[in-house]
């Protein structure tokens, strides 16, 4: 009867220890914590999804509620709560919670030790020989195992082309054309990782074995920012002569690259064609055009993400019409956005322009569009891809942003941008997904660094809880809705951007851990593979090109200090799937004129003489990946402990 007594001892030892944390801070798990915890969201209470009020409790989270507005869409502060004990100015600060914990500058925090230690070069180049060493196993082995197929199955060693059994195996189908993708996409990484003789190697192999003559009905968005996109960086790099990747250059080099980019520009133009509202159906057949049984609806992010890579193929071509139609489909986007709001929806008819789907959100099926509208301004320097991106950013903030005014202080639960109806603000669901992660890489970009700080720290919580990102996220149940991770980089590119940005080594201690956590679940025979389950890391077989373009490639570049990014300024941009594009006057400048003067008499030179400096400056001070900020900045801690503790409790992490 030993063993009863043991375990009826160690039941009653935690019971009192439960007793006694509730009692003296209020956190024994499940006992009080909501109503101590001012940032529980322990209940499991849903708000309806017809946007009917919340049926927690009152008071409960922030993010449930439509933040107050004062009169031009700012966030009005919440009133200040009575100090605690200990607020004072020399004191350890007014959250109860945390200075019970030992927060807020009031003697060794946990937290603080955690991340603000340096990183040892050592250890940098170790972890930069890791992300090197996980792109060349996933790229030899699909060159091993897959070749000349679209992507690898890592986990049989095998080939993985378009599903011709199931066309409707859209997953498979929108992505795999049977245009050797994986290689495709992985052109840049191997220039960026100083590999010449690869990168040579690659693009020989491009140029004479990959057609897009093929009976392969692909998603328009994929086939752009995936393949398009990877040929136009490629060429780029090829005819700079003064790129600083080392020796690119490829003997007899005729513009193949670009004639390709035309060739599968040229396969897609049919889907612009035939739209009453000018957005573009989502797929078109390779060698036939439109299928007659075509969707009329696209979503948001997949129509209006295309600006980038076709206006690039115009202005390298100096031929109008991709850039026209890809900017026809953002206006006629731009045009269907909430008079209400500001604010689109992620899915609409592209004959009748109504919206199917009213969400709004930050993740899928909008993501890019937002993306694009700052990096084409970047790009071409089109006043109106600011201006459109700046009330696009005004909206969000308004309407999408919840939480606290500040990320690094006051009270509140720390900001989270959640999805909303579209015409009417009303919160739409309480999940946030895995790809809006790439959010605050894009606020770097626009030097909103402190709300970056903050949206990533949420997401590195969910990362550090499961070892991955989940698809989806429940922020109110603090669980996972959808459970898949298949390798996706937006987390590891805002890691890259802030770290360029705040050069605090807390970023390469959040890469480090990504990398090891990569490596522990993802691994396999012959490459990384998706996970099918963030909690039981059972996984798929497959490793999408996306792996080897973006979530290497940042990771590489984010431990790489010398790396010829780096070191150009503000030279590089990257595009959606992670394509380095250099910003130079080329693109400034229209080969053409008149073809996008809608009104008409406006002389072209005029439009670009009279960008206001301001936006120009904005832009120019904080864009690309080489962000300066001023030394001061550098090394402080880029969330104040408490709040990474805040956040890592809001995910159920602690
Ligand atoms: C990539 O193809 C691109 O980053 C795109 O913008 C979003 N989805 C994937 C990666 O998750």
């Amino acid at each position: 009867m030993q063993w009863r007594a043991l375990v009826l001892g160690l039941v009653l030892l935690r019971l009192g220890l439960h007793a006694v944390l509730w009692l003296v801070f209020g956190l024994g798990p499940s006992m009080g914590f909501y109503q101590r915890f001012p940032l529980s969201f322990g209940f499991q209470r849903l708000r309806g999804l017809d946007g009917s009020e919340p049926v927690g409790p009152p008071g409960g989270p922030a993010w449930l509620h439509r933040p107050r507005r004062g009169a031009e869409g700012r966030l009005e502060t919440p009133p200040e709560p009575e100090p605690g004990p200990g607020s004072g100015p020399d004191t350890c600060g007014p959250a109860h919670w945390g200075y019970a914990l030992g927060g807020r500058g009031c003697g060794p925090d946990e937290y603080e030790r955690r991340y603000s230690g340096a990183f040892p070069p050592q250890l940098r180049a170790q972890m930069r020989d890791l992300a090197r060493g996980m792109f060349v196993f996933g790229y030899d082995n699909y060159m091993a195992h897959a070749f000349p197929q679209d992507e690898l199955n890592p986990i049989y060693c095998r080939g993985r082309g378009p599903d011709r059994g199931d066309p409707s195996n859209l997953n498979i189908n929108d992505v795999l054309g049977n245009y050797s993708l994986t290689l495709v996409d992985a052109l840049d990484t191997l220039a960026i990782m100083g590999n010449s003789s690869e990168f040579q190697k690659a693009v020989k192999l491009v140029i004479n074995t990959v057609s897009f003559d093929k009976d392969s009905t692909v998603q328009v968005f994929e086939a752009t920012i995936r393949v398009l996109g990877s040929l136009l960086s490629a060429h780029r790099i090829i005819t700079d002569s003064r790129q600083p990747f080392g020796d690119m250059t490829i003997e007899d080099y005729d513009n193949e690259l670009l004639y390709m980019a035309h060739d599968l520009a040229v396969r897609l133009l049919p889907a612009f064609e035939n739209t009453k509202t000018g957005i573009p159906y989502p797929r078109v057949n390779l060698k036939t055009g439109v299928p007659p049984d075509s969707n009329n609806e696209t979503c948001t992010a997949g129509a209006g993400s295309l600006l980038v890579e076709f206006g690039i193929l115009s202005r390298l071509l100096g031929d109008s019409t991709f850039e026209w139609v890809a900017r026809r489909a953002v206006k006629a986007l731009w045009n269907l956005r909430s008079n209400n709001t500001g604010l689109l929806g992620n899915v609409v008819n592209i004959q009748t322009g109504h919206w199917v789907g009213k969400q709004s959100g930050l993740g899928a099926g909008l993501d890019s569009f937002y993306e694009y509208l700052l990096k084409s301004y970047i790009l071409f320097g089109e006043k109106e891809d600011l201006e459109m991106f700046n009330a696009a950013y005004q909206s969000i903030q308004s309407y999408l942003r919840r939480g606290r005014e500040a990320c690094n202080e006051g009270e509140g639960d720390p900001p989270l941008y959640v999805n909303v109806n579209m015409f009417s603000g009303q919160l739409m669901n309480t999940w946030i997904d895995s790809l809006q992660a790439f959010f605050p890489g894009l606020q770097v970009l626009i030097g909103d660094v402190e709300d970056a700080i903050c949206l990533h720290a949420f997401y590195y919580a969910i990362w550090k809880r499961y070892g991955a990102l989940p698809e989806r996220y429940n922020w109110q149940l603090q669980a996972p809705d959808v459970l898949f991770y298949p390798l996706r980089p937006e987390l590891v590119e805002s890691t890259y951007l802030l770290y360029q940005a705040t050069k605090n080594p807390f970023y390469l201690h959040v890469g480090m851990d990504i990398l090891q956590s990569l490596e522990k679940h993802t691994k396999v025979k012959c490459g990384y593979a998706t996970l099918h389950h963030v909690i039981d890391k059972s996984k798929e077989d497959r490793m999408e090109s996306f792996f080897l373009s973006e979530t290497c490639k940042y990771l590489y570049l984010l431990f790489d200090e010398d790396n010829p990014v780096h070191k150009s300024g503000t030279r590089y941009m990257f595009t959606t799937e992670g394509h380095i594009i250099s910003v130079d006057k080329r693109l400034r400048e229209l080969p053409w004129k008149e073809f996008f003067s809608e009104d008409g008499e406006r002389d072209q030179e005029e439009k670009f003489v009279h960008r206001s400096k301001s936006q120009e400056l904005r832009i120019i001070n904080s864009s690309s990946n080489c962000n300066r900020v001023p030394d001061e900045r550098r090394y402080s801690l880029p969330l104040k402990s408490i709040y990474m503790r805040q956040i890592d409790q809001m995910v159920g992490l602690i």
